[in-house]
């Protein structure tokens, strides 16, 4: 392996810290993915699941405690408090690594110490960046193995080039004899990101984005610090081609909160015919000006760390055969023929399973089998609608941009914004119902600008200003038209009015037509909306009544948001662009005249 001096003495530098029994330069092999699942399997923490069902994948449960990421102990350690934020927790960098050097003194005792070479991004692309994981933790080698391109063929294109410094903990070394557990972690935990320096520390927690450092801390936090030192885009969104039936090929960006239903729009089959959907990805896009001035997208990712409970081949058929072999499980429950389910894969509940406490479970059984942030872990690749291009290092051309929360009410099905001006106020004012993704209270609206809100790596205020700078950097028709979509409006019984899954493909319909200039479309207080008819109900059996109720917000309603903005818009103080200020004020004004 071609090891540059810098990568080995900051290597040097994690061993004399970590002080673990030993090194392990990971190659990224199959033979090595095979043997650490063995270790895996040894030590409790892994169960294979049944071959002939579910061939060459794996079984994990964590921690009761550990099962989300936790955004109260993620710190963005910029020199000065306010370039982290208002939205941000901040500490002093250099006290915060007089912290860290304290609890990563000796943590790796009794362990092994993997360093993990990946690129996020394909290899050798302008677009993608790469990185070094060190880890104690074999469950995050295998799962990086899945989600980031990862190995010796990492360091053939890194050279002595740059690399992003992970280091990653679970924080339970096996100091004087202490046993081993299945799922070792801390109650202590540190999610730390150094943007100035460009470096992640991560202390305690073997999960998901706390744990897999190239997914939120790096390819966002990081990245979107990166991004707007250099031009370019690091956001929290999807990315999609989709086909018209004339044969016309656009791809789409989206952006929502997590565990909101990304993975299932990424890989939706359209409920009418002759649209075709395929995924570029589906949590991160990387975006970066081509030469013809159009924003390009690429996936950093190579896997999916997709929510399980609600997945089923009814919600979402390719997301099912993506991690029908090859994958890992965490946080189901186990069948008894050595398989795997969740609420909701299927009608009929399985008679008995061991649920993910590793209990007895019956439908009769008062908790669910599996936790609700529970996520399978599946190569992009064994998806079958991915994208041709996906691993194209010059990414796909973005022609739309969607942003989307959980609202009940107030916010349509969808509306297109007057101009990138107003498209990045939308942005901004995106909240949403919380979600099992992050330890909190499940279904407490939050503001959560451009989905971002645990995933910006600097002060909101800037990144709406470098969404603005974006805006100002290439002829206008070069730029993504942007959308703001809803599908989780309620009636007053608290039904869920739009179908959504693969009816999304309507809206997409329609945001496509609005891409070719159609003149489908009427003006709201709040943006651009369907005319009426424009937007395609066929066969939905919904009234005209409630078709309307997908895009009603009566004056209160909307002078009501307006003064909640207003106030929302208070924390970010003179970091908030004057642009949106006046956004705001014209919506009060269009809806005072209502
Ligand atoms: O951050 S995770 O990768 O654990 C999942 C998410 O929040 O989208
Ligand atoms: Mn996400």
């Amino acid at each position: 392996m071609k090891i540059s001096k810098k990568l080995q003495n900051w290597v040097n530098e994690c061993e004399a810290l970590c002080k673990p029994d030993n090194v392990h330069w990971c190659n990224g092999s199959e033979e090595e993915y095979n043997s650490l699942a063995k270790l895996l399997i040894e030590k409790g923490t892994f169960k294979k699941l049944n071959d002939s069902k579910r061939p060459n994948s794996y079984y994990a449960t964590s921690d009761p405690s550990d099962v989300a990421r936790v955004e109260d102990s993620t710190y963005i350690c910029s020199k000065n408090k306010e370039d982290a934020g208002p939205t941000n927790n901040w500490m002093d960098p250099a006290e915060m690594k007089k912290t860290l050097n304290g609890v990563f003194d000796g943590c790796m005792k009794g362990r092994t110490m993997y360093v993990i070479p990946f690129s996020m991004g394909p290899l050798g692309s302008k677009i993608a960046h790469i990185g070094i994981e060190v880890t104690d933790s074999p469950y995050v080698v295998l799962n990086m193995r899945i989600m980031t391109r990862i190995g010796e063929k990492v360091l053939d294109v890194l050279g002595d080039g740059e690399f992003v410094p992970c280091l990653h903990s679970v924080g339970y070394p096996l100091t004087d004899g202490k046993k081993d557990v299945t799922w070792p972690c801390n109650t202590t935990k540190y999610i730390v990101h150094f943007p100035e320096e460009r470096s992640i520390w991560s202390y305690g927690s073997g999960y998901g984005g706390n744990a897999l450092l190239g997914k939120k801390c790096f390819a966002l936090r990081i990245a979107s610090s990166m991004a707007r030192e250099e031009g370019w885009m690091a956001e929290h969104m999807l990315i999609v081609g989709i086909t018209s039936p004339e044969g016309v090929k656009k791809y789409i960006a989206a952006a929502f909160p997590s565990a909101c239903g990304k993975t299932n729009l990424a890989m939706l089959t359209p409920s009418i015919p002759g649209w075709k959907v395929e995924t570029v990805g589906d949590d991160i896009a990387w975006m970066k000006f081509g030469d013809d001035g159009r924003l390009y997208a690429i996936n950093p990712e190579y896997g999916f760390f997709g929510v399980a409970p609600g997945t089923s081949m009814d919600t979402n058929g390719n997301a099912m055969l993506s991690m029908e072999k090859n994958s890992i499980f965490t946080n189901v429950a186990l069948t008894d023929d050595g398989d795997v389910w969740w609420e909701g894969m299927t009608k009929d509940k399985p008679k008995h399973l061991i649920d993910w406490h590793g209990k007895d479970w019956t439908p009769d059984s008062a908790t669910p089998s599996s936790h609700p942030n529970s996520r399978f872990t599946a190569p992009a690749s064994q998806c079958p609608v991915i994208d041709p291009d996906w691993e194209n290092p010059k990414g796909v051309p973005i022609s739309a941009i969607l942003f989307g929360g959980r609202r009940a009410s107030i916010v349509p099905l969808v509306n297109e914004a007057f101009s990138w001006q107003h498209g990045t106020f939308l942005g901004s004012s995106v909240s949403s119902e919380m979600t099992a993704a992050a330890v909190g209270t499940v279904g407490k609206v939050r503001h959560d600008p451009f989905a971002m809100l645990p995933f910006c790596g600097y002060n909101m205020g800037d990144y709406f200003n470098h969404w603005l700078n974006i805006g100002k950097k290439t002829d206008s028709k070069n730029l993504p038209k942007i959308f703001y979509v809803n599908w989780f409006r309620k009636d007053e019984n608290g039904k869920f009015i739009w179908p959504g899954y693969g009816d999304n493909i309507r809206v997409l319909k329609w945001v496509f037509e609005r891409l070719d200039g159609k003149n489908n479309f009427e003006e709201r207080a709040y943006g651009i909306i369907p005319s009426k008819g424009a937007l395609d109900v066929s066969g939905l059996g919904l009234s005209e009544t409630e078709v309307e109720k997908l895009f009603a917000i009566s004056k209160e309603e909307g002078l009501a948001e307006v003064n909640e903005m207003k106030d929302y818009y208070k924390i970010f103080g003179d970091r908030l662009p004057k642009q949106l200020n006046e956004e705001l004020e014209k919506l009060e004004e269009r809806y005072n005249k209502m």
